[in-house]
């Protein structure tokens, strides 16, 4: 079977879509960070649509962490099917993405960031891409910042983290006389171009108090809300691609159809016209954020943990657990709605039934295994700034704790049964959960809550409601 490329493009049936302009023509204008899944469905797509408008807004990956997205993408000349799945599946071939670098290319990443028609450099790296500490400030302790700090003393200094290299970019487009440019938060935490900013510029600060100034005149971070659900591409994928396409895809890609991606409205120099792609320019991001990432994120990282607990594999199965179903939709309508503000537009009640509607649908498997990756990471944003709101309101939190309890006993049982866990706490979270409440006492992850009596006894009563199997022991149902 042909592999997909430019050169068997012409292959594909008229059933499945492929770039409507012409991919020689286009211009890169933006650089992104971390091309995995999520990119792929969401912001590499909303840029294909564009290009059909614009050449100028191609995109060139970078991977830091492995190789397997350029090894896939590169001999396809960056081209990859997206399917768009719901009772019956589209196929797209998407052709934004260039090229991919990775890490083993250092001066090919940075003459992609200081190539003249590069105006955006944008990322998903995921929460623990950031290094940042539990309050969202910059987290000097950490190992990778500290040797970031000492390697860039060296002239030929190469980054091994994505603000090293924003900074190691950023300069060389100072010290070069070029204009400064936009950086694009396409991850999962509040004020996400915010904490990028002020990231960024500490790190700056540390090595090069002169770019620190220029980034702060020179470079807009706007916040973003990016919104779609991502399952990992199996084999089950790649087969139907195959069937559907006729040819041979190394890494195609699923995704529900529903798509959302709020972008604020602040660019260093022009800005793409995303609005042909269907996203979303606003002045305040904030509240679509707030809205996304506790009321779906939160209700998706309980369902996992839960669910897990349950035996459940995917978001579906979960959500055809009858109790479950119940306990999650009480969980976003009566704990986390009250604190979440209101967003221009958004209709809470309807966005509610529409996130429960996206969980259950049975076309899309998403498994709570991968939902429940990097939960020190994910469960501050996702839960536990909700339990600091509803506490300091005097709310009842026994339903918010219940997911906490969940995944503690996720990890309990990680430990006790010898399995590993995806986390960059995962050597800590596994050392101390056999005493679990000593995991609450991580100030990283759970900040003050740890010394909060009233969040403790929550957590307790969880665990117990849980060991008892029952989610009525709370009030859940
Ligand atoms: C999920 C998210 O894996 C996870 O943690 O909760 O990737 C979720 O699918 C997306 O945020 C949906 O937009």
């Amino acid at each position: 079977m042909m592999r997909l490329a430019n050169d068997s493009l012409g292959r594909l049936p008229r059933s499945v879509s492929r770039p409507g302009y012409d991919r020689a023509a286009v211009r890169r204008g933006v650089v992104h960070f971390g091309p995995g899944a999520f990119h792929r469905a969401h912001q590499a797509a909303a840029f294909d649509r564009l290009l059909e408008h614009d050449p100028r807004w191609g995109l060139t990956g970078v991977s830091l962490n492995s190789r397997g997205v350029a090894d896939a993408l590169n001999p396809q000349d960056g081209l990859y099917t997206l399917a768009l799945i719901d009772t019956d599946t589209e196929y797209r071939v998407i052709g934004a993405v260039g090229a991919v670098l990775t890490r083993d290319e250092p001066q090919a990443i940075l003459a992609a960031l200081v190539h003249k028609d590069t105006r955006i450099v944008s990322s998903t790296v995921t929460e623990k891409g950031y290094c940042l500490a539990a309050d969202g400030t910059l987290d000097f302790s950490h190992p990778a910042i500290g040797r970031e700090i000492e390697a860039a003393q060296a002239h030929d200094w190469v980054p091994s983290t994505f603000t090293g290299w924003l900074v190691r970019g950023l300069r060389a487009r100072r010290l070069a006389g070029l204009n400064g440019l936009t950086v694009l938060s396409c991850d999962n935490l509040t004020d996400n171009g915010r904490k990028l900013e002020a990231a960024t510029i500490a790190l700056a600060q540390a090595i090069d108090a002169e770019t620190a100034r220029w980034i702060a005149d020179n470079v807009a971070f706007p916040n973003a809300m990016v919104d779609s659900i991502t399952p990992a591409t199996d084999d089950a994928l790649r087969a139907r691609v195959s069937a559907a396409t006729g040819l041979e895809d190394a890494w195609p890609i699923q995704r529900e159809r529903f798509t959302q991606w709020v972008i604020e409205d602040r660019f260093a120099g022009e800005r793409p016209a995303l609005e042909l792609a269907g996203v979303t320019f606003a002045n305040e991001v904030r509240p679509f954020e707030t809205a996304k990432l506790r009321l779906l994120n939160g209700a998706h990282s309980s369902l996992a943990y839960i669910g897990l607990g349950r035996g459940l594999e995917t978001v579906a199965d979960a959500m055809a657990d009858r109790d479950l179903a119940v306990f999650v939709e009480r969980l976003m309508r009566e704990d986390i709605a009250p604190s979440v503000a209101a967003a221009p537009g958004l209709d809470q009640e309807r966005y509610i039934s529409d996130i429960l509607a996206r969980f259950a649908n049975p076309s899309i498997r998403h498994l709570l295994a991968q939902i429940a990756w990097d939960g020190s990471q994910k469960l501050p944003y996702r839960l536990l700034d909700t339990v600091r709101d509803a506490l300091a309101a005097g709310r009842p939190i026994e339903r918010l704790a219940l997911p906490i309890a969940a995944w503690l006993r996720f990890l309990t049982a990680a430990a006790r049964e010898g399995r590993a866990i995806t986390d960059p706490l995962a050597t800590l979270l596994l050392e101390r959960a056999e005493d679990w409440r000593s995991v609450l006492a991580l100030r990283d992850v759970f900040g003050d809550l740890g010394d909060d009596p009233r969040f403790l006894r929550a957590v307790e009563r969880g665990w117990a409601s849980l060991e008892a199997g029952s989610l009525e022991a709370i009030g859940a149902l």
